[in-house]
């Protein structure tokens, strides 16, 4: 951990929306007086109906979380309409497509435009208020229009990564009910395809509640079209009108579900509703990121997280901002790329993953060095701890020493950035996340739930609500409150660790479940087992993370075999595609050691503690081995553990 100091560049805090002693009087107001903070951040939306009533929440019992709930609005009109009259020209989305010579600028009024047609199309094929529309589509500007034609006609999107497995995304169609699916021929990312369509076409065999598809064409590669179900978007979209009117929806009223891993079953349906999940969006997206008028603003986040739906387009845009969607990769053509693009448009405001940062870092200054970035004036951090080197690396090569790093804490179950520095105000540790936003109420919590004081490590949990926080699993009220709210009755419990120093800054030591954190990607380690333990040669299967140095956690499988397989270098080969299948790319285990036997407890429990020791190679302290069932088991794993490299 670095202790050195980088205090707010002066020339930054003269502009900033917030400086020094307005972010202390301000926090201090917020927690105060939460119901006046908020009423008065609320007007920042146009309200159809203005809301009276800012908050209802409790933490305990059922769980509710209510605010600005008797008003009515609508997402979309408060991303584009209102914007009309004096940014219609202004470019709402700069697209930079995968090969450096594609790229576009599309303008609030050709948004307008877009998105009112893709909401007419959606109507066309049935979708209403309310229905469930899963998007699965590459980074291109369809992707946006998609979103917000959802929230134009008030029904709830669920976006899944392109990534993702046939097996992956049905799951996804089933869990919420989809009644169409948006998706493309193909994607295109570092110069390769993904077979989209193929993919979607083997999810939906076990889909029934899909009534029709529409398919964007981005490479137009041949496809299978299904008559009667799957239309071609760019053969329909020129049929229909540009406009659309927005439909009045409650602040309550559910915008988007994200499914995301969580340490037991299968991935959760994060519920976000509309009125308080814009406000915080658009309210920490202007101060965190100091957006100014006429910054372009790039976040590199596929709109399959929820990095890209809340400060790739909907923050964003709801501040009448330009921001850069980019559809490929940091490498392609070559290492230059980020920055090259950067140049290109000139950004500004730049916010990516420690995991990209590594990756270049080891590349050199080099490719750094023969851009210019002149244009940039913040830097943003996202999706896991950035080790201090990285962050000294991005500070000074990237940012040429001038720009301010924000470290951003959150979740997708946040909905928002809850612990960040904003770069005005607050001077920055090199990976600590600082201090809380407006509002924000972090505490450390002991095993035993208490509550810790001064400088001090514990888990990381909320005291309070915040607008931008998810408000329930969908469909299953009941496991949102044991997974959030049970271990710490009272308090919204993250999952993470984290320490608190002597100044009061935050710093995220990770999670404390069995939650990976792999290139910033969250993954269960009980969804990677299943997968595995889904292969008809597997009778059991553990997985735990260990350090990996760009991937930030890479991941480590151990596998049992069912009796008479013989362990082979081509099983393990044929192992890692399968979960490659079973999952995505982004699951595929990094190494797998065979295991004739797995440490656990006399009561049958994996113990973990001991896996993760000796994938990290540091089995001289194993700890307490005594409670094991069989403790010869862990000398054979350490014997033959994989060499990590
Ligand atoms: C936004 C996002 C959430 C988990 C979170 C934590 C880790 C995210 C971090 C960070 C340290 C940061 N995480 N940002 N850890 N410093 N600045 O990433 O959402 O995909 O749900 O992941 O990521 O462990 O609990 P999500």
């Amino acid at each position: 951990m670095s202790d050195q100091l980088f205090p707010v560049p002066e020339a930054i805090a003269a502009k900033a929306w917030v400086n020094e002693a307005t972010y202390n009087a301000q926090y201090d107001r917020s927690l105060k007086d939460p119901e006046g903070f908020w009423r008065e951040h609320g007007q920042r939306l146009d309200w159809i109906k203005p809301f009276t009533k800012v908050k209802d929440v409790s933490f305990k019992g059922d769980v509710h979380i209510r605010w600005f709930y008797d008003g009515t609005l609508n997402v979309a009109a408060n991303c584009i309409d209102r914007h009309l009259e004096k940014r219609g020209n202004q470019t709402a989305i700069i697209w930079e497509g995968d090969d450096p010579n594609e790229s576009r600028n599309i303008t609030y009024k050709e948004l307008h435009g877009e998105v009112g047609r893709m909401a007419n199309l959606l109507k066309a094929q049935g979708v209403k208020k309310g229905d469930r529309v899963t998007i699965y589509l590459p980074m291109i500007p369809e992707a946006a229009y998609a979103m917000l034609a959802c929230a134009r006609i008030g029904a709830i999107h669920s976006v899944v990564f392109g990534g993702f497995s046939p097996d992956s995304l049905a799951n996804r169609l089933q869990d919420c009910g989809s009644t169409c699916l948006i998706t493309a021929d193909e994607g295109l990312r570092g110069g390769k395809k993904v077979p989209l369509k193929k993919n979607a076409d083997e999810a939906l065999k076990a889909s029934p509640s899909v009534k029709s598809v529409i398919v964007v064409k981005r490479t137009g590669s041949p496809i299978a079209m299904e008559a009667g179900r799957d239309v071609w978007y760019h053969e329909e979209a020129p049929k229909l009108s540009t406009d659309c009117p927005p439909e009045e929806m409650n602040a309550e009223d559910p915008l988007f579900i994200l499914y995301t891993s969580g340490s037991t079953g299968k991935p959760k349906g994060v519920l976000h509703t509309t009125g308080g999940y814009l406000a915080y969006t658009s309210l920490t997206h202007q101060y965190v990121f100091d957006y100014q008028e006429g910054d372009v603003y790039w976040c590199t986040a596929d709109v399959g997280w929820v990095t890209g739906h809340s400060y790739l387009l909907y923050g964003p845009l709801a501040n009448g901002a330009t921001t850069l969607m980019f559809e490929g990769v940091p490498n392609y053509p070559d290492n230059s790329r980020f920055w090259q693009v950067i140049d290109k448009h000139k950004v500004s405001i730049f916010y990516t993953a420690p995991t990209a940062i590594r990756a270049l870092m080891r590349e050199g200054e080099e490719p750094v060095k023969k851009t210019s970035r002149a244009s940039l004036r913040i830097l943003g951090s996202v999706g896991e701890p950035i080790n201090p080197e990285a962050w000294l690396w991005y500070h000074r090569v990237v940012g040429n020493s001038k720009c301010p790093i924000v470290d951003t804490w959150w979740q997708t179950e946040t909905g928002g950035i809850l612990i960040t520095p904003l770069p005005g105000a607050i001077a920055a540790k090199p990976g600590s996340a600082t201090k809380p936003f407006f509002g924000v109420q972090p505490v450390l919590l002991d095993n035993d739930g208490k509550v810790l004081s001064g400088a001090t490590e514990g888990s990381l949990c909320l005291a309070d609500s915040w607008p931008g926080q998810m408000r329930t699993v969908y469909g299953d009220h009941q496991r949102f409150i044991e997974t959030y709210f049970a271990t710490f009755p009272g308090y919204y419990f993250s999952g993470d660790g984290c320490r608190r120093d002597e100044d009061g800054y935050y710093w995220i030591t990770g999670r404390v479940d069995d939650v990976l954190n792999v290139s910033g990607h969250r993954m269960g380690t009980a969804e990677i087992e299943s997968a595995l333990v889904a292969h008809p040669k597997v009778a059991e299967a553990a997985v735990v993370g260990y350090p990996h140095d760009i991937k930030g956690q890479g991941i480590y499988a151990y596998v049992t075999l069912n009796a008479g397989e013989t362990p082979t270098e081509e099983l393990r080969k044929e192992l890692v595609a399968w979960v490659r299948k079973e999952i995505g790319p982004i699951a595929s285990p990094d190494l797998i050691q065979w295991a004739p036997g797995l440490p656990k407890t006399r009561s049958g429990k994996i113990m973990r503690r001991i896996l993760r020791k000796i994938a990290a190679n540091e089995h001289n302290a194993l700890g307490d081995t005594s409670t094991l069932a069989d403790p010869a088991v862990v000398g054979d794993l350490v014997d033959n553990r994989m060499n990590r490299g």
